[in-house]
């Protein structure tokens, strides 16, 4: 697409599409001009491929996610078309960057999940695989964060506020959606015995898609994102008796489902709402399927040769009993042939271990939303339990533990269990999650269907997370090994050749030095504080959670400033200490470890004896788009979490790839990082997942570590003296305390290796040639963690899907 014709299409969009003549339009305007002359090249790619993807032997994957965590479209889509240097001749003399860097973010996930349904979108896309993302477009996304007194304050996120150009409403293939009520059951015209569902509510789903273009590849996916409106009908009659009110609350009552995101991860809540939230966009999107089966043609006995359906975690898991629903209640089909189908149809992927994150509804709650569904739950269980029975007769602490229902207390439904029954297949994310899947979380289910389980590791999109993020790196690696490595990641092995060439490592670090630069000034307008480039970049970014330790990591910082303090000739590698995450607005720890984080920062920055020898920054409101300033100007990446309790992890990943080195545990992906990369290039520390059980096991006192260790109790003590908060010597005292008397995530035991393993990476970083040839090889050694990778492992492996052939 030659700049020319970009021109008169950004010039045809302003005015046509945009209604501004260029004499007035504004920088937001033109930023809407280009983004419609994209998403018109985007279209284009669509309808082109409408045939391909309705042929009536078109197998394709529904990626069911409660988040998806896209970023800006504009500057990734302008990537994936191949048109970024073209687009820049045609606005010649105007900032495209500026007019990228206006987009509102639309962030409809909390962390890793979300991202990770993006990623395989970006790469579903790239590899031509016909795909469709199903989620709820929630009107408001995870909140903004701001920091107040070292405080998180949650500011209402507003995505949608200036409008959203790269949707489409089609309210023609809105779906209606019951609710509540109850359950009737009457004979049809057959003399067949049969159940109908009476709700107390409906409302109306109606989708908003959005295609996501692959990258040079001709291909586009769909996401398609329901919106909740209430059903019409159901007001007039209210209006008509003059019941103003009463017929706008329906309203309101009805947009509340896709209102919010549920901003905990890792965390169940178990509200009402969330459980219509995912009914609703479940419901949906299942209906949307078979509509989409049988104007195919298609009968539904065919409905798993249609479609595979991935459950992104068990908050899609209803799937399987609305599948069943379906089939049996509203198509006839006889119970077992509807039970083979959905069989067929669904895998599920657990993304974590962590047992308040396992999702399980209280009895009551879920029958008084979901009657036929609760119904229908307890026909599937009752025939898995007596499958189960015959296989292992009188076990029934086994039949126990497997019932989709808990019955050991309170009553609960639990959706994992319901998920792994009525799934063919059930993967990990990285090899050691998937190791633990099968022996700690569902040890019965493997006993019963070892076959049922696989492992495939996490990827992530190099196209967002280098090529658009580091267009400093990208040159230079197209420089030396050409540009096809960013569809084929296993191809940066060839940077290998040229990690010991001196030429290469000056230049390796000139774009590093310019990316630290860039983000200083980021840091600098953000939050005032003024960072020195050439000082080591130590960065944790992602959620705030006690599993993560980001406290971990204020312990190491609170080391160095104690030894400066005590040694004012103390000489160490400056380094700069990088923080970003939101906590749960409910998870009080998560929140005053952000406090606990600003208020180091705040004494540490101020003092001059740390004679700027460390700077401690936490950058506020850390999501997709300010990611891709950062990743790129690290030099050393935390992954720190207590081994056994990070499923993989993402960040690790797009971190490396941007040539930080890491410092980290045996947890999740990084194992595999590790492997792929050479132990020699990454800074291992910390119990390993058998240890961390055994030292449990054992009685684990953490107060003896501390006792021991008297830098550790200095650190403490320092934290417990009111230093960082202004004399309140309780302020952070819930935090010390617990790191004395329970410490769950093992810090104690995990201080002395960790701040032993940074004094390795303190003096490996004065060798800044040795470090940029460990650079060189992380990123050369990154193929693995490319999401094309873990897209094909899915298709050939779960899905057996195949890609279209290429255009001819
Ligand atoms: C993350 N999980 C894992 N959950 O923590 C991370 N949870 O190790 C992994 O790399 C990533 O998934 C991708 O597999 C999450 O991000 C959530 O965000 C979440 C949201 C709602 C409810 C529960």
């Amino acid at each position: 697409m030659s700049p020319e014709i970009l021109k008169a299409a950004f010039a045809d969009n302003l005015n046509f599409a945009v209604g501004r003549p260029a004499e007035i339009a504004t920088p937001e305007d033109w930023y809407q001009a280009i983004a419609f002359s994209v998403r018109d090249r985007i279209m284009h790619r669509w309808v082109r491929q409408f045939e391909k993807r309705n042929a009536p032997d078109v197998r394709q994957v529904a990626y069911l996610s409660a988040e998806f965590l896209p970023g800006p479209h504009l500057g990734n889509s302008l990537l994936n078309l191949g048109i970024t240097d073209n687009a820049r001749k045609a606005l010649a003399g105007q900032d495209l960057d500026l007019y990228i860097g206006l987009e509102e973010e639309p962030g409809l996930g909390n962390g890793g999940l979300g991202r990770l349904a993006a990623c395989y979108l970006d790469s579903l896309a790239t590899l031509c695989y016909p795909a469709t993302g199903y989620g709820i477009r929630y009107e408001f996304g995870i909140f903004d964060q701001s920091i107040k007194d070292g405080w998180q304050v949650e500011v209402t996120d507003k995505w949608l506020l200036p409008g959203n150009i790269w949707e489409i409403k089609r309210p023609n293939f809105a779906q209606v959606v019951k609710i509540g009520g109850h359950t009737e059951t009457y004979t049809d015209e057959h003399g067949a015995f049969r159940v109908r569902w009476i709700p107390d509510r409906v409302v109306v789903g109606v989708p908003y898609d959005t295609p996501i273009v692959g990258y040079l590849s001709d291909s586009c996916v769909l996401l398609r994102l329901w919106s909740a409106e209430a059903a019409q009908s159901f007001d007039f009659a209210d209006f008509n008796r003059g019941d103003y009110y009463g017929a706008v609350e329906e309203k309101v009552f009805s947009e509340n489902i896709s209102k919010v995101l549920y901003p905990n991860d890792e965390q169940l809540e178990g509200k009402r709402l969330r459980l219509e939230q995912q009914y609703f966009f479940v419901a949906c999107s299942i209906k949307d399927m078979i509509r989409l089966c049988l104007r195919r043609g298609s009968t539904l006995e065919r409905f798993h040769e249609m479609f595979c359906v991935q459950l992104n975690d068990t908050h899609p898991a209803i799937a399987v009993a609305e599948l069943m629903r379906q089939l049996v209640d509203k198509y006839a089909m006889p119970w077992e042939r509807a039970w083979d189908i959905t069989r067929r149809t669904f895998s599920y992927t657990n993304h974590t271990l962590m047992p308040e994150a396992l999702e399980k509804w209280p009895l009551p709650l879920f029958g008084s939303v979901l009657p036929r569904h609760l119904e229908i739950i307890y026909e599937i269980n009752r025939r898995f339990l007596d499958e189960v029975r015959t296989r292992f007769p009188g076990d029934e602490g086994k039949i126990a533990r497997l019932s989709i229902i808990d019955e050991s207390g309170e009553k609960y439904v639990r959706m994992a269990n319901l998920a792994m029954v009525g799934s063919h297949t059930v993967n990990g994310v990285a090899a050691l999650h998937s190791e633990l899947v099968k022996t700690q979380l569902f040890p019965d289910f493997h006993d019963l269907d070892p076959k049922r389980f696989q492992n495939v590791t996490n990827g992530v999109t190099p196209r967002r997370f280098l090529g658009l993020s580091n267009p400093g790196l990208t040159r230079l690696i197209d420089g030396r090994i050409g540009d096809s490595w960013l569809s084929n990641l296993d191809r940066l092995r060839e940077l290998e050749a040229f990690a010991g060439d001196v030429g290469f490592q000056q230049d390796w670090m000139r774009v590093k030095l310019e990316n630290k630069t860039r983000l200083a000034r980021i840091i600098r307008d953000r939050t005032g504080v003024v960072v020195d480039p050439s000082s080591l970049f130590d960065i944790q970014v992602k959620r705030i959670h006690e599993y993560k330790r980001q406290h971990l990591n204020v312990l190491h910082i609170i080391t160095l400033y104690q030894r400066i303090k005590h040694d004012p000739r103390l000489q160490i590698t400056p380094r700069t200490f990088l923080f970003g995450g939101k906590a749960a607005p409910g998870y009080f720890m998560a929140k005053l470890i952000i406090k606990l984080i600003n208020s180091v920062a705040e004494t540490v920055n101020q003092d001059p004896a740390v004679r700027d020898l460390i700077k401690v920054v936490f950058l506020p409101d850390y999501n997709v788009k300010h990611a891709q300033n950062i990743y790129p100007a690290a030099d050393l990446s935390e992954q720190i979490s207590t081994a056994g309790k990070e499923a993989s992890g993402t960040g690790n990943m797009k971190l490396s790839l941007n040539g930080a080195l890491t410092i980290g545990t045996l947890d999740g992906a990084n194992v595999e990082i590790r492997e792929e990369v050479g132990a020699e290039n990454f800074f291992l520390f910390g119990l390993t997942c058998e240890q961390a059980a055994r030292l449990r096991a054992g009685g684990y006192n953490p107060g003896d570590y501390c006792h021991g260790d008297p830098e550790l109790r200095g650190v403490i003590e320092l934290i417990d003296s009111g230093l960082f908060s202004h004399g309140d010597r309780d302020l952070f005292r819930p935090i010390t305390a617990h790191l004395l008397e329970r410490d769950d995530y093992l810090l104690m035991a995990d201080y002395r290796p960790y701040v032993n393993c940074q004094q390795e990476v303190d003096h490996a970083y004065r060798d800044r040639h040795h470090w940029t040839r460990m650079s060189i090889l992380n990123v050369a050694r990154m193929g693995k963690f490319s999401s094309d990778r873990a897209v094909r492992e899915y298709a050939d492996n779960i899905w057996k899907l195949k890609p279209f052939a290429p255009e001819a």
